[in-house]
């Protein structure tokens, strides 16, 4: 059997913390097996939020979605564990709640295409960029 440890930058968005959804969310990842390397309450200022999403800068849903995810404190984790990159991926499910299948994270919680309650690095590329620019140093 082989094994590919990875590290995943989630972020557990504000909607989540508003609705009191961190420990529903962290226990799923918890149940899975993945690890928990850094967990930290953050607030997204507006520079990170451009560095963060700078794929999206330039699309007509961000300046929502900025406003959004600068809007509140939200939870900021490293997880690590076999293929943790796809793994988180599949439990949080499409991007738009409406549309993500029952039993992923976004089907059970969300019924909207901006406040959908976790990001999650897409690829060992995104990881590690983004593990740099939440966790300078560190990972
Ligand atoms: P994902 O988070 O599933 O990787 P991306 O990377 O395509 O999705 O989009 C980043 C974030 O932008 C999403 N998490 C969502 O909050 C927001 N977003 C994406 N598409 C839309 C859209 N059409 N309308 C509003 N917000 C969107």
């Amino acid at each position: 059997m082989s094994s590919n440890t990875e590290r995943s930058l989630v972020l557990l968005k504000p909607d989540a913390v508003r609705r009191g959804l961190l420990g529903e969310i962290l226990s799923r990842f918890e149940r899975k097996g993945l690890a928990i390397e850094a967990l930290e309450l953050r607030t997204m200022d507006a520079e990170l939020a451009d560095q963060h999403y700078s794929d999206h800068v330039e699309k007509a849903f961000y300046p929502p979605l900025k406003e959004f995810m600068t809007s509140g404190p939200l939870a900021a984790l490293v997880l690590s564990g076999d293929e943790v990159i796809d793994v988180v991926r599949a439990m949080i499910g499409a991007t738009d709640g409406r549309k993500a299948a029952a039993g992923t994270i976004r089907g059970d919680f969300s019924l909207s295409n901006r406040e959908n309650l976790v990001h999650a690095s897409d690829s060992p590329e995104s990881a590690k960029r983004e593990l740099d620019l939440w966790f300078p140093g560190r990972f």
